[in-house]
C-alpha cells in the first residue's frame, strides 16, 4: 500500500503546497487497530478544491489480518527521564526518520499539517516538527487533533505556527487563506483498504473518566446524506473494512445508524466488515438493532463495561448496568455475533472499587471475551483530577497508559490480572 502519495486533486501549479504528515508513535506498545488520521483527513477534504496535497504516513503496517490490523515497525528509543521508573521498553512506531528527511529534501511546501492523538504521544509530533523546521523553513506549521485539544498550552511549546483547539477551524482557513468548502475527506487513492466514518459527534453520557464531555457539548448526528457518500466514496476506493469512530454509534438509532444501513442495503454498497473499536453502549443493543447489525455486516463488536460493580457505575455516568450489559450479548448473540469483545478499565484511580477481576469474570460469565484497556488520564476530567499521586498531569508522558497503570497497580498486581484474562479468554476458544 502507498503511503507517500502522489497528489491526487491536482490543481494550478500555483496552488498552495500543502503536507499531511501523521506521525511516528514514541509508547511502550502500539498497534495498528484500525487507526488513522481521520481527523486530518477530514480538514484536508474541506481545502483539497484549491490545494495541491499530498501525504506522508509514519504508520503503516504491512502485515494486516483479515480485518485490517497489523503491528507496526518499530525500534528501540531512549526513555525520557519521565517515565524512567517503566520496567518496560520504550520504542519508536512507524517508518525510519530518514524516509521523512529525504522526502522533505525532494518536495517543498507551503503548510504542514500534523495530526495529534494520545497526549502522551507528543514527542513523534515534535520529531517532525523539528525536521520541518530545518529542510523546510518556509512552510508554515498547523498541528491539530485530540493532543492540541486536550493540552493546549503544552502543545503550543513544541514550536508550530498554530495549534488548533477542537474543531474551531477559522484560524486555520485564515492562515492559509483558504475558502473552505464541505467536502468529503481527501483519502488518497491507494493509500489503505481500511476506512474509517463517523455518523456522529459527542455522546449524551459524561462518564468520568471521558474526554468525549470535553470535546463536545452534547450528542448531534451528522447529515445522513454526507454519510452516505463518504461511505460510498470509502467503497469505492476499495476499502474491505470500515471503522466506526463514533463515541455513541447506537444512540437514537432510528435517526442514525437505523436509516444509515438501510441506505447501504437499499444501494447494495455492503461488500465491507464493520468495526466498533471505539466501544459500543451495550445499553442501546437490542434483538432487533442486533440483527441488522450482523445482518449489514458488522464483524467484531466492542462492548465498553469497564467495572460490574453497580456504585463504581453509578458514580461514573451510569452508561450500563450489568442487567443490560448481559441481554446487550445475549441479543448479538441470537443474532448470529462471533466476535463480541469487552472492555474492562485497569489501573483506574478508584480501582479498589472499580473491581477489575469482578469485571472481568462477570464479562466471562457473560461469554464475551474480554479486552484490558489501561487506563489514561484525560485532562479536565473529573477522574484525572484524582491521578496526582501517579501522574504529573502537566508533563503528558505521565498520562501514559502503560505507565499510569504500572504506577498506580504495581507490576506484579497488574500482570496477575493480564495472567486471568488470558486464561479466561483462552476457556472461551
Ligand atoms: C477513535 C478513537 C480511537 C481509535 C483509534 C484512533 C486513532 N486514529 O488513533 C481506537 C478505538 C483504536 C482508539 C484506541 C485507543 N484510544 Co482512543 N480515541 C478515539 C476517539 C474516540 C476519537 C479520536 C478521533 O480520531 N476522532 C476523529 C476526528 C474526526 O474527530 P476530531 O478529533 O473531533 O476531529 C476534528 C478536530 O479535532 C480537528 N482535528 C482533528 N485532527 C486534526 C488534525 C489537524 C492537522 C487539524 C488542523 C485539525 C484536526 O478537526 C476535526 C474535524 O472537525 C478519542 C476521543 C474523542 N472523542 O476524541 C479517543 C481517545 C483519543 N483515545 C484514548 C485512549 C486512551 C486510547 C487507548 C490508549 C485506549 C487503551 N487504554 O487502550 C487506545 C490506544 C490505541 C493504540 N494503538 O495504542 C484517549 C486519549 C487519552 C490521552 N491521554 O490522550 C481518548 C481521548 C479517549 C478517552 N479516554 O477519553 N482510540
Ligand atoms: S458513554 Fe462512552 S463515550 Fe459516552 S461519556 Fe461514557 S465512556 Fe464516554
Amino acid at each position: 500500500m502507498g503511503h507517500e502519495t502522489s497528489p491526487e486533486y491536482l490543481t494550478p501549479s500555483s496552488a498552495l503546497q500543502v503536507l499531511l504528515v501523521n506521525p511516528p508513535i514514541f509508547d511502550f506498545t502500539a498497534f495498528d487497530f484500525w487507526l488513522l488520521p481521520y481527523g486530518m483527513l477530514r480538514v484536508a477534504g474541506r481545502m483539497k478544491h484549491s490545494c495541491r496535497i499530498r501525504m506522508f504516513d509514519y504508520l503503516v503496517s504491512r502485515k494486516k489480518d483479515a480485518w485490517g490490523r497489523g503491528p507496526f515497525e518499530s525500534a528501540r528509543a531512549e526513555k525520557p527521564k519521565a517515565l524512567s521508573d517503566i520496567p518496560r521498553r520504550y520504542r519508536r512506531f512507524g517508518r525510519p526518520r530518514s524516509e521523512f528527511r529525504e522526502f522533505l529534501r525532494r518536495h517543498r511546501f507551503d503548510a504542514a499539517l500534523i495530526q495529534t492523538m494520545m497526549t502522551y504521544w507528543y514527542p513523534g509530533v515534535r520529531e517532525v516538527i523539528e525536521d520541518l523546521r530545518e529542510l523546510q523553513p518556509s512552510a508554515k506549521i498547523v498541528i491539530g487533533g485530540v493532543y492540541t485539544t486536550l493540552c493546549p498550552s503544552h502543545a503550543q511549546s513544541l514550536g508550530a505556527d498554530l495549534v488548533i483547539e477542537n474543531d474551531d477551524l477559522a484560524p486555520l482557513w485564515n492562515l492559509l487563506s483558504v475558502e473552505p468548502e464541505t467536502g468529503l475527506p481527501y483519502w488518497p487513492a491507494g493509500y489503505t483498504d481500511t476506512g474509517v466514518l463517523k455518523l456522529t459527534e459527542g455522546c449524551p453520557f459524561r462518564c468520568t473518566y471521558c474526554s468525549a464531555p470535553r470535546f463536545w457539548q452534547g450528542f448531534s448526528a451528522r447529515p445522513l446524506r454526507e454519510c452516505i457518500d463518504e461511505f460510498a466514496q470509502l467503497t469505492a476506493s476499495g476499502a474491505k473494512n470500515v471503522a466506526f469512530y463514533d463515541d455513541a454509534l447506537l444512540f437514537k438509532p432510528d435517526q442514525v445508524l437505523i436509516p444509515f444501513l438501510k441506505a447501504c442495503e437499499t444501494a447494495g454498497r455492503n461488500p465491507v466488515s464493520f468495526h466498533t473499536p471505539n466501544a459500543l453502549n451495550a445499553r442501546f443493543v437490542t434483538t432487533d438493532l442486533a440483527e441488522l447489525m450482523v445482518r449489514s455486516g458488522f464483524s467484531s463488536f466492542f462492548l465498553g463495561l469497564e467495572s460490574s460493580v453497580p456504585g463504581w457505575q453509578r458514580e461514573t455516568g451510569a452508561k450500563v448496568d450489568n442487567q443490560q450489559f448481559r441481554k446487550a450479548v445475549d441479543a448479538l448473540g441470537k443474532a448470529g455475533a462471533s466476535a463480541v469483545v469487552t472492555y474492562v478499565i485497569v489501573g483506574h484511580p478508584d480501582s479498589e472499587d472499580q473491581e477489575p477481576e469482578l469485571a472481568m469474570r462477570f464479562a466471562h460469565s457473560c461469554g464475551t471475551r474480554i479486552l484490558l484497556s489501561e487506563y489514561s488520564p484525560v485532562p479536565g476530567t473529573p477522574d484525572a483530577l484524582k491521578c496526582g499521586p501517579w501522574a504529573d498531569l502537566n508533563e503528558p508522558l505521565s498520562h501514559n497508559k502503560t505507565a499510569f497503570a504500572i504506577r498506580r497497580l504495581g507490576p506484579d498486581y497488574l500482570n496477575r490480572l493480564k495472567d486471568l484474562c488470558r486464561s479466561l479468554n483462552a476457556e472461551l476458544v
